[in-house]
């Protein structure tokens, strides 16, 4: 071999030695799944988890985590299951082909139930910022969790609300057939009786009703004292106005579905008075609530709708979870999340045996002058069964 050759052959071993080596340093890149509906009318709930997911992802980034020796760079994979129990399964099957680390979501029950079998089946660490149907988190999977109150929390905190404080006596239930909405409405509707309230009227639309004239004709003839709605805020906007069109004086009450500005900007004037509860303090006692605003708007130019400080705190269990076991492996960081201790934006974040968030309140809002204003934070009742 000549001298020339000799060289090029001892070149390309230093070359290919230095890409290896490089390769070795290079900067791992974890792939979290975030889903929720970006579409459709639940578009500006998805999108809000969906920032709040990105800007921890961004933060955590700009940190530098270090995890296994090496610094890890996230990538948030998002995903649209249009709210929609058919498609969670089909973007769950997604995530577990690109193999993702772990998913925050989905937005809804009735989408995170239906997936969380999935995620369950290929290991992999699932928390939802906002499904509250008790279900997701008492199927005995290990790889469920939750960062907001149950709807048995819900359901408890309002009944016993509408009872003791508001002291009214007769109430009907509307709700859209969804997991969550109906599960609400279950949740309230025991409660509620549990605390003297008469249930007069039981009735349903679903989760695109917007007409609701026939349902609120019937329930006008019975005079009730409140109606309490279990669903969305692209519903009970239209549910507000049609009362208000129909002389209908008794107020709204309902969960976090609609705890949101889209409900205030949907219902106009009508939106005036009505209730709505939020698992977690109030918003202005969150510990990071006022900061994160801050944080939010000036990242994306928007005000929060609802579940955004939510996905923010999922995403940062999730990683200091996976610091504590120095791996990104579902199998290796899985098993510290129980042991979850995490000082968030919307409080403390510890979970129960079931995945469900430890003394989880409940506060309930009122609209007034046009904007949310909490009215009672309710204490979590009895553990989840
Ligand atoms: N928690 C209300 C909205 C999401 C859901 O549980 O379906």
């Amino acid at each position: 071999m000549n001298k020339t050759r000799v060289l090029m052959l001892a070149t390309a071993l230093v070359l290919a030695a230095c890409s290896k080596q490089g390769a070795n340093n290079a900067t791992p890149t974890i792939k979290i799944g975030h889903v929720a509906p970006i579409t459709g009318d639940q578009g500006h709930l998805g999108k809000d988890n969906e920032n709040g997911a990105q800007l921890a992802i961004e933060e955590l980034n700009a940190q530098g985590v270090m995890i296994g020796g090496k610094k890890v760079t996230f990538e948030l994979i998002k995903e649209d299951d249009q709210h929609d129990p058919k498609q969670a399964p089909i973007v769950a099957q997604r995530f577990v082909d690109a193999q993702v680390a772990g998913v925050i979501g989905h937005l809804n029950s009735g989408t995170t139930i239906p997936a969380s079998s999935i995620y369950h089946a290929a290991g992999i660490p699932q928390i939802s910022p906002s499904a509250t149907n008790p279900v997701y988190t008492h199927q005995g999977f290990n790889t469920a969790f939750r960062v907001i109150a149950n709807d048995i929390a819900q359901g408890a905190a309002l009944g016993k609300f509408v009872a003791s404080q508001l002291k009214q006596g007769r109430v009907a239930i509307i709700d859209d057939q969804s997991a969550y909405g109906k599960g609400l409405a279950d949740e309230f509707e025991k409660a509620a009786k549990a605390n003297g309230i008469e249930i007069i009227a039981r009735e349903a639309g679903d989760d695109k009703t917007t007409d609701f004239s026939a349902i609120l004709t019937k329930i006008k003839a019975l005079k009730p004292d409140m109606i309490f709605y279990g669903g969305m805020d692209a519903q009970a906007g239209p549910l507000a106005s049609q009362m208000k069109k129909l002389g209908i004086t008794a107020r709204i009450i309902g969960g976090d579905g609609f705890q949101t500005p889209e409900f205030i900007k949907l219902a106009g004037d009508n939106a005036e008075g009505q209730y709505a509860s939020q698992p977690g303090s109030a918003k202005d006692k969150m510990p990071g609530y006022a900061e994160f605003d801050k944080k939010y708007r000036a990242r994306f130019n928007l005000e929060i709708q609802n579940y955004a400080p939510f996905t923010y705190d999922a995403v940062q269990v999730m990683v200091a979870a996976m610091k504590k076991a120095d791996s990104t492996e579902p199998a290796k960081y899985l098993p510290l999340l129980p042991a979850t201790d995490y000082n968030g934006v919307t409080g403390n974040i510890k979970f129960d045996a079931n995945g469900d968030l430890q003394n989880g309140a409940v506060t309930v809002y009122q609209v007034v002058n046009g904007q949310w204003q909490s009215v009672a934070t309710i204490a979590a009742a009895a553990p989840s069964p």
